[in-house]
């Protein structure tokens, strides 16, 4: 997976890909992420790459033209994919909406915005999608697009090793996870459930299952609907 990351400041997002799972797969080559700085691509003399809104208003608004040409050079150098433009506005991003985009892309250009956001004709012009993280209003859309980077490298083959798997997770199995326990057996006098002890792996996974379903149903009820003959 090949994945631009269109933005005013790409130093935001060197630490978290070059660490553990995503700095691992960078290093293996199962996912290429290029930090685009949008700023090289401003016309203006000073490189600015944001103005006053039309209509008055507080803050600032990223002007139309480094983000269309900078879309559009990404293009020209193979970024064929989807522009996912990172923003309160899109459609909330899910486990399922995850799975899809790694099966179905293989590469991407994510737009970071910043301020009041981006001039709509920018996202006329060169997005495809919106996409948000949740209904909370960041100060750019990196975290965001680090968070859709990180969801997404997870479903890539060979990026989890044998040890972890996208598999039994929360909301894998549309339900959330089962309560984990390692060493030591006793913590502060609490102590893991015996049926964890026991090897007993039909009854470890009847336990697990009850446990999601448990939880699942205390915490988010929703996305029990439509899975009656789950219990
Ligand atoms: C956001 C979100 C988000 C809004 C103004 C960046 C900020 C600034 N992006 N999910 N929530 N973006 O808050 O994706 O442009």
């Amino acid at each position: 997976m090949k994945i631009a990351v269109l933005t005013i400041f790409p130093e935001m997002l060197s630490g978290v890909l070059s660490a553990s799972i995503l700095g691992r797969a960078r290093e293996e080559g199962l996912l290429c992420v290029e930090a685009v700085d949008i700023r090289a691509f401003s016309a203006r003399k000073h490189k600015n790459t944001d103005d006053y809104p039309f209509g008055g208003g507080a803050g600032m608004v990223m002007t139309a033209q480094p983000i269309v040409d900078a879309v559009e050079d990404a293009r020209k150098r193979g970024y064929t994919g989807k522009c996912l433009y990172m923003s309160p506005r899109g459609k909330t991003l899910t486990q399922e909406r995850v799975r899809q985009i790694a099966q179905e892309e293989d590469n991407l250009i994510l737009l970071c915005g910043h301020y009041e956001g981006v001039d709509q004709r920018a996202i006329e012009l060169v997005v495809d999608e919106e996409i948000s993280i949740g209904d909370f209003v960041l100060t750019g859309g990196e975290l965001p697009a680090l968070v859709l980077i990180d969801a997404v490298a997870r479903h890539l083959p060979g990026v989890l090793g044998s040890g972890e798997s996208a598999q039994d997770e929360s909301f894998s199995g549309g339900l959330l996870e089962y309560p984990q326990y390692t060493r030591p057996r006793v913590f502060r006098g609490l102590t893991v459930p015996e049926v964890l002890l026991s090897g007993n792996h039909a009854d470890i996974e009847a336990w697990r299952r009850e446990q999601a379903l448990k939880i699942t149903a205390e915490r988010r009820p929703d996305l029990l609907i439509g899975k009656e003959g789950m219990q």
